[in-house]
């Protein structure tokens, strides 16, 4: 056999000398001019090292590549088994950790590990999700977000699986199936994506009345947050916390952001999904990464058997909320995320939350949904990730001992030593036993009754609290659920279901109807749904409003400045100071990647392009631009873009030198007091910006 050297190695320049000899030793980097690092040497999965990672075996330097191949066998294998089934639901997910601190002891009311000690910190995972799109959907979609929290505690994992939500669209878990399929892209033509603006899903909700309280909060800004960080999360369902004396308490969680609560405008979040589809998940990254960590309040409605009997609603319907009003929020704890995930795939992807992991001191009701829920997580987890032995993955794995005699299974990793595998049995070393003094018990709840497929009659009122929750927005707020409604049903190609579901509209709010039905051009308000309870009116709560729990301040938010040549570094660096003092994030943006050359001849850096920044992604902003400068962000189409979205996104803006040009070129003449002269001083600006929108401006 001849010699058959390689003719060509693809890591190498060949045309420059020296190169058809030596291998390089970071090969294809493309870090020229760095230093090469030392590299341990690369191996297969078993640990052979690999000579060539770049050429597979073959049979002459053009012939058949060889089975013989191990290495390169391996690696394809591997890579075409890459893919998990993604989640039925709450399939584009983004998780960090953190921790959990109590900031209350609550041993009078619960065993639960976490919460018998001031101070005490437990290990968290938080995964926040969308519901209906795909894994690679984008992230401000009209959607729930999913809120889901593992905390690692001493008592085993205790997984709160919440949503950004406090209630949801069915009452029984019997009919989440048919909910999911309803909102899902339709099974023929495989869309609309991680969208709920088309027929099948509003034909589902206008048959399902026990769905219009969820409506509401879904049609509302709360459907499309600013981001994770600004809102809250809820645990939906009433559950039990349970003291050392089997004494039960009912309690539904609540998630506060430190930072308030924020939305986008629906128009920003089309924009938004097109400039930049990670907008979550990159906000979360950028906020902890800085060291910004996020943080929430744990906050729990308690109440007793007699508040449950007196309450309007059955506290076991996940449709109704306790306003927090009638029955104030205790703060107990709060949330930090402080760390991403090293990742990606070994952590949110295989993250595995279920309702059924509790702890002592913490118990379920009778709530429907929770029942169906504490059946169906497991079994997704088994599917999903491969087998019972998910639980041995590190980010599911307890951090406390675990001792059982569960054998064997896919991905068995653990191997218990020993004989016994089977208790009671006699041997010395017989492994563990239950025990029932700290162990996991019911609480011994007396349950008697027919067996009966049924709903209970107090689950019967679908509006009024709907009702309440509309009632209770600012008239911004009321027009955008109007809006949102409007728009779905505009994607509803089907005359009679957008006619049904304008049917119900009258039982939550005449006005409110009659601006969809405006809007839909419907010729008059199809005649009302017989409701079979009739609604009341409740007293409104304001803690159902984002608007009436902003911030105050720009804390954690994001200033868009846009500069041109030749601006005065000081007024720059004045602004960016106040904002940065006010614990806020400032990014430049500029016609020129890299950046503007200031009056004194000197770059200023810009973090983004003017074509990939459109004001939508940011919270404020502020346009600085010299005489001689303007002329380059008056001739560019997105700048102008930039400008006339921040106007009509009711957007805080500040001017400085010739700025005002843009906007006059933009067609925004008139300047309202949503407008800030820079050149007075930046502090105002900053002080107007903690209100987030300048409201009036399309109020
Ligand atoms: Fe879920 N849900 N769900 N859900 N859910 C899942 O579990 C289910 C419900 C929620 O970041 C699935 O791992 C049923 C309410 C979150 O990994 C699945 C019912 C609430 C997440 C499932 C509900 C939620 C899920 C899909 C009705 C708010 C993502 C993949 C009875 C309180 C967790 C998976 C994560 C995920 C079932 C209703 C929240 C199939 C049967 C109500 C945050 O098991």
């Amino acid at each position: 056999m001849p010699d058959e050297k390689p003719l060509f190695d693809p890591t190498v320049d060949t045309q420059s000398s020296n190169a058809t000899t030596e291998r390089p030793r970071h090969p294809g980097n493309g870090g020229e001019t760095q230093q090469a690092p030392d590299h341990g040497a690369m191996t297969t999965a078993q640990g052979g090292v690999v000579s060539d990672n770049q050429n597979s075996l073959k049979a002459g330097a053009r012939g058949p590549t060889l089975l013989e191949d191990f290495a390169f066998r391996e690696k394809v294998f591997h890579f075409d088994h890459e893919r998990i089934p993604e989640r039925v639901v709450h399939a584009r997910g983004y998780g960090a950790h953190g921790y959990f601190e109590a900031t209350e002891d609550l041993s009078d009311l619960t065993m639960a590990a976490p919460l018998q000690e001031k101070g005490k910190r437990t290990p968290a995972f938080v995964r926040f999700s969308t519901v209906a799109g795909n894994k690679g959907s984008a992230d401000v979609v009209r959607d729930v977000r999913g809120f889901a929290v593992k905390l690692y505690t001493d008592a085993g994992n205790w997984d709160i699986v919440g949503n950004n939500m406090p209630v949801f669209f069915i009452q029984d878990a019997m009919k989440f199936p048919d909910l999911v399929h309803a909102v899902k892209d339709e099974p023929d033509r495989g869309f609309p994506q991680a969208a709920s603006a088309h027929d099948n899903f509003w034909d589902f909700i206008s048959l399902m009345p026990e769905s219009l309280h969820m409506i509401m909060w879904a049609m509302s800004d709360r459907a499309i947050p600013r981001s994770f960080r600004f809102m809250e999360g809820f645990g939906v369902h009433t559950y039990r916390l349970v003291n050392t004396e089997g004494k039960s308490t009912f309690v539904k969680f609540h998630w506060k952001p430190k930072l308030g609560l924020q939305s986008v405008v629906w128009d920003e979040a089309v924009k938004i999904n097109g400039a930049d589809p990670d907008f979550h998940r990159r906000d979360l990254w950028d906020a902890i990464q800085s060291g910004d960590f996020p943080e929430w309040e744990l906050g729990l409605q308690i109440f007793d058997d007699e508040f449950a009997d007196n309450f309007a609603f059955d506290i076991l319907d996940p449709t109704k909320i306790i306003p927090e009003e009638e029955l104030p929020i205790r703060v107990v704890g709060r949330l930090v995320l402080d760390r991403m995930v090293d990742n990606f795939f070994a952590e949110t992807e295989q993250v595995a939350f279920c309702t059924q992991n509790v702890i002592p001191g913490i118990d379920f009701t009778n709530d429907p949904l929770l029942q169906g829920r504490n059946f169906s997580y497991l079994d997704t987890q088994i599917k999903r990730l491969g087998g019972p032995n998910f639980t041995h993955l590190p980010i599911n794995a307890p951090r406390c001992p675990v001792l059982h005699f569960q054998q064997d299974g896919h991905m068995q990793t653990r191997g218990p030593k020993g004989r016994a595998n089977y208790e009671p049995n006699s041997w010395t070393e017989g492994g563990p036993r239950a025990d029932p003094k700290t162990g996991f018990r019911s609480f011994p709840e007396q349950v008697s009754g027919e067996k009966r497929k049924l709903r209970p009659e107090s689950f019967a009122d679908h509006y009024s609290q709907a009702r309440l929750f509309y009632r209770s927005q600012t008239p911004v707020e009321q027009q955008h659920i109007a809006d949102a409604i409007t728009f779905e049903l505009s994607k509803v190609e089907t005359l009679a279901i957008r006619e049904r579901v304008a049917a119900h509209l009258p039982n939550i709010d005449e006005e409110l109807a009659a601006r969809v039905v405006e809007g839909l051009g419907l010729a008059k308000q199809p005649k009302p749904h017989e409701p079979a309870v009739k609604p009341v009116d409740l007293p409104p709560s304001d803690a159902l409003s984002i608007l009436k729990n902003g911030p105050g301040a720009f804390t954690g938010r994001k200033l868009g400045l846009l500069l041109s040549d030749g601006v005065e570094a000081k007024l720059v660096e004045d602004v960016t100071a106040a904002f940065e003092g006010a614990g806020a994030v400032v990014e430049v943006i500029a016609a020129k990647v890299g950046g503007v050359t200031d009056a004194g001849g000197k770059t200023i850096e810009a973090k983004h392009q003017i074509n990939g920044a459109p004001s939508v992604v940011f919270d404020a902003v502020a346009v600085i631009a010299s005489d001689a400068g303007i002329a380059d962000l008056v001739a560019s189409h997105p700048a102008k873009g930039f400008a006339a979205d921040a106007f009509a996104h009711a957007k805080f803006i500040g001017l400085g030198g010739a700025a005002g040009q843009l906007f006059d070129a933009a067609g925004v003449t008139g300047r309202d007091d949503g407008f800030f002269d820079l050149e007075k001083g930046a502090e105002p600006f900053v002080t107007a910006c903690g209100k987030l929108r300048f409201w009036d401006r399309v109020a």
